[in-house]
Formats: structure tokens, sequence, C-alpha cells
């Protein structure tokens, strides 16, 4: 396992690499080019400057999230042949300058859903919010004027608004995929890329959708263990993988995190740990990343990571916002920088009291 830090790039975010180099075990960051559109040719120059960036402040990039998948490709459209050459074409740029894990999702249309980016929580701090009575509610082409909370002037990723403002459009574009449809579109995706991956040594680690339902009687495909298995039989090779992240695919009390961990040796590719407390099946906040503010048990999650052998790498995800601090929502420096400590503390004590053994 590999600590790492998300980062949005130069002038993106609120963050430095040199505070980010402070948090203990850290070794690099999660980050990806902010500038460029889903669908776009990623350059190994523009590449090349966002590592050298990284590693002048002597830390690394450890994988990229998010190399954005067209809405073409997703839908099945004409056009998608012409962007999947493009997405080839980024990961080529990105492999050449030894970057090995990306980092997608294929949900269509919003990327995750929360329905309030500042909930006060029990301690004072704010964190961000479901609430499936909300969304049931409101009209999708409504739903980021719908979410409460300020997002603090920061853009938030898969919330861009040129790309929210065709929200009707990309509705009209999905009106005939169903799941079958999305998850044979997944597949003819994945199919196309592989040679590139086995090529550079690229691992592809696709998101769970967030929540892991349907939302708005969208397709979603990535939300539960047979479909993940589906998804990775599919196209067995294994650069065809997944980001584990428990605090989406968590968002479905009926799946089971250490177990469904246990099930995927050598297709966990990414970590995402954070904590969740549920109020009701389809209302949840996020919590702070210690076991006992949420749901969740980490210490068994951390457990089933370690026990397959995970050597990916992981993120503090979604922290609190603490301490004043004025961030992206979910995305503060302090309370990852808590979460990356915790984890790294439950990850240490793991592996000595195996070596007792
Ligand atoms: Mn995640």
């Amino acid at each position: 396992m590999e600590m790492s830090f998300r980062w949005y790039g130069f002038g993106h975010d609120s963050i430095t690499l040199e505070q980010i180099r402070q948090i203990p075990g850290v070794k690099g960051v999660i980050t990806t080019l902010y500038d460029t559109q889903p669908g776009e040719a990623w350059t190994q120059e523009a590449v090349h400057a966002l590592r050298e960036g990284v590693e002048t402040s002597g830390l690394k990039i450890c994988g990229i999230e998010s190399v954005n998948v067209h809405d073409d490709i997703k839908a099945g459209l004409p056009m998608r042949d012409m962007y999947i050459d493009n997405y080839i074409k980024s990961l080529t740029a990105l492999g050449k300058e030894d970057v090995h894990m990306v980092c997608y999702n294929f949900m269509p249309v919003f990327d995750w859903t929360r329905t309030d980016l500042a909930k006060p929580r029990h301690d004072g701090s704010t964190v961000l919010a479901y609430d499936q009575a909300v969304i049931d509610s409101i009209d999708p082409e409504d739903m980021f004027a719908s979410i409460s909370g300020d997002t603090n002037g920061f853009v938030l990723p898969g919330w861009e608004p040129e790309r929210m403002e065709h929200v009707k459009a990309l509705f009209e574009l999905y009106k005939n995929v169903d799941e079958e449809a999305l998850m044979s579109n997944l597949v003819y995706f994945l199919k196309a890329i592989m040679p590139v991956c086995d090529k550079y040594d690229i691992n592809m680690a696709i998101h769970p959708d967030d929540p892991a339902w349907s939302v708005f009687g969208l397709p979603r495909i990535i939300t539960n263990e047979a479909n993940i298995h589906r998804m990775l039989d599919a196209v067995n090779n294994p650069h065809n993988g997944i980001t584990l992240c428990t605090g989406s695919l968590g968002t479905n009390r009926k799946n089971d995190l250490p177990k469904i961990i246990r099930g995927l040796r050598g297709r966990i590719h990414f970590a995402h740990v954070r904590n969740l407390q549920f109020f009701s099946d389809t209302q949840f906040e996020e919590a702070a990343h210690l076991s006992a503010d949420g749901t969740f048990d980490m210490y068994e999650i951390m457990k089933a990571l370690y026990d397959i052998g995970f050597d990916g790498p992981m993120r503090p995800d979604h922290g609190r916002t603490i301490w004043g601090e004025k961030c992206m929502p979910g995305y503060g420096l302090y309370d990852r920088a808590l979460g990356a400590a915790y984890l790294n503390g439950l990850w240490e004590a793991i592996d000595k009291s195996q070596s007792l053994k």
C-alpha cells in the first residue's frame, strides 16, 4: 500500500505540494490535467510538465484521477471510436511518463451526487451529505442549484458549470441506454484500451457509482459485487481493475465491504478509504475516518486490503471541513491529513501483528 493524497494541480487547489509532503507517510499525489475536457487527447508534454512540478516538491504522481471518459463512449454513439483513440493517446502519454494507474468512472451525466455540501455535524464540522428524499423532490436540471452549501469558489470535479449547462441534452443522449447497454459500452471501451495498458503496464481502476444505485432513472452498473465481477470477467485482463471506494460502494448497505475486497485479489488497483454515518438506507453523511465516528469498521476494511496483498495507491477520501478551513467541500487539508495518519496507523498495526504470528 502506498499512501497518497488527491491534489487538483497548480492554480486549482488551495493546498500546496509542500503541505502534502509534510503529512507523515504520504508518498505522492493523485492528480489530473485539470484543464482538459473529457474526450481530449493528453499530450506527453503536458503530462511531463505536471510530473516535473510534482517531483520538484519531493513527491511523485501515484496515479491519475481521473482521465474522464467522453459521454459518446458511455452512450455508445458513432463518434466513440474517435474518442477512444484519443483516450489511447492519453494513456500513451501517461505510460511514457511512468504513470501506471488511471482511475475513471462510467456514470452517465452525474459523476457523483450529494444533496448537501456543508451539513453541520455533531462536532461542529461540516460534511457532504446525501438524502434520497431531496433527490426525489427535484428536477435533475436543477440538481446543481439545489445542492445546499457553498463550494467556496472551487469548481467541483464532475460538476463543471459548462458541463452542467447541458444536463438536458445529456439526459437525451442516454434515453435509450439501459444498464445492459451501458455495460456493453464499457466492455467495448475496455477491450479497445487493454493493448495500450498492456504495453505500458497501466492499471485501469474504475470508480464505483456514487451513490451505488440509480439516480434520476439513469443507468448505474458499478454498484455491487456481482456487477463488478461481471465487468472484470468480461475483460479478464489484470489491467482491468477497480478503485475500491468504501464511501461509494458502501452507500448501499447490502454491500459487505470486507467480503467484496477479499474477492478481488489482484484486481483492486486503487483504494479510496473513508467512513459514512447512516440515518436510513438512503440518507447518510460523510463521517470522520475513525470507525467510531461512522458506520464502517475501518479496521476490517484495512485488514481485508492487507490480506489480499493490496500494493496500489490508497488515499484518504473526502474529509470533514474543520478548524475554519476554507476549501473545496470534502477536500480540505486538515481532516484528510488526519485520515491519512489514521489509515497509516491501522496499516502499521496490522502489519506488525501479522509478523508476530
Ligand atoms: Mn471515491
